[in-house]
């Protein structure tokens, strides 16, 4: 039995992007559902699991019907999903009254609930989230009845508002799987059991690393995973040593080089690090070569030199504090204080 385990598609969201991607970004989100979905046809994969969040808010009912379609796409594989926080069972929601293709089933009870396949000696569990949040530890008393060869738990949570998950309690709970939503960085937690498949597609800026699905097979002795990186993009902090010799124009120069060899395809936060030259004014909005930046940070000290200013300034303030501060040590509080105050008196003149 092969299963593709996904969570936290958020379609609906409008993830920060840059400017190449921020009016494509959302439908990207809709894109990379669609790629899981070709995959799946592709290696004729059993069972599609969808760990909760599928919509970043209440569906509209066109968008469960546009879902609907790419599930409907496939010859052979079963879709189960679960509902999260973010696309809750409001008493309204679209979720309630639509009807879904042959090959879907939804776990939409409050209460744990369970679809079996036969033909696969396979038994999915799961329940949806009625409200917002839920901070019950729902999870805790969740057993396997043990009547199927495979048994899997599909589960959103971990965080205290939202299901808190006690390791202890789901490594004794008798599932041969945990397949885990919410948590966006996809993460093992516990191995051979259980598994945070993460967002689909990054979503936040500080969403960095790779996201994508997780790959598993049940043989008739041993059960497989892997996390496949699938996202179209990632999000990486990028971060750029500065010296005294560098002009806004080598600046920018650095900047692209770097994007092109992380992937100009990815979304950035530039921070800028190390010592320029005091009479350099780095141009920031300069350096988005390929519109794919979403924030620069400029962290730089200014280099001064010291021992020519404290030369120059012997007989005033700015000479007295540069001698009480000068040798102190480059990570130090006092060097700190030596480039800010003299930062401050150079401005005041
Ligand atoms: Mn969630």
């Amino acid at each position: 039995m092969k299963f593709i385990h996904i969570a936290d598609v958020h379609l609906g969201a409008a993830p920060e992007a840059g400017k190449s991607y921020s009016e494509t970004r959302g439908q990207e989100l809709w894109d990379s559902l669609g790629r899981v979905i070709d995959r799946c046809e592709d290696e004729q994969t059993d069972l599609l699991l969808i760990a909760g969040d599928m919509f970043h808010r209440q569906p509209l009912l066109r968008e469960l019907k546009e879902a609907n379609f790419l599930f409907s796409k496939l010859s052979h594989t079963k879709v189960v999903f679960i509902v999260g926080n973010h696309d809750y069972l409001k008493a309204d929601s679209y979720y309630r009254t639509f009807t879904w293709n042959e090959n879907v089933y939804p776990l939409l009870d409050r209460r744990l609930d369970c679809v079996e396949f036969p033909e696969l000696d396979t038994a999915v569990f799961g329940f949806s989230y009625d409200a917002r949040e839920i901070t019950e530890p729902l999870y805790d008393d969740v057993t396997a009845p043990r009547e199927h060869g495979v048994e899997i738990l599909l589960a959103h949570g971990g965080d205290e508002k939202h299901i808190p998950l006690n390791k202890e309690k789901l490594k004794n709970s008798g599932f041969d799987y945990i397949a885990l939503g919410h948590i966006h960085k996809p993460q093992i937690l516990l191995p051979d059991k259980a598994m945070f498949a993460g967002a689909l597609e990054p979503l936040d800026k500080n969403d960095t690393g790779m996201h994508g699905i997780v790959a598993g097979t049940f043989t008739d002795t041993e059960m497989s995973l892997e996390f496949i990186p699938t996202a179209m993009r990632e999000y990486i902090h990028l971060q750029v040593m500065v010296d005294e010799s560098m002009t806004s124009g080598a600046l920018k120069a650095r900047v692209k080089a770097e994007i092109e060899s992380h992937g100009t395809g990815n979304i950035y936060k530039v921070i800028l690090r190390g010592f320029r030259d005091p009479d350099i004014l780095f141009d920031l909005d300069s350096m988005d070569a390929y519109g794919n930046i979403i924030e620069m940070a400029d962290e730089t000290k200014p280099a001064y030199d010291y021992e020519k200013l404290m030369e120059q300034n012997a007989d005033n303030l700015l000479g007295k504090f540069i001698a009480k501060f000068m040798g102190s040590d480059e990570d130090s509080v006092e060097y700190q204080a030596l480039y800010e105050g003299v930062q401050a008196l150079l401005e005041e003149r």
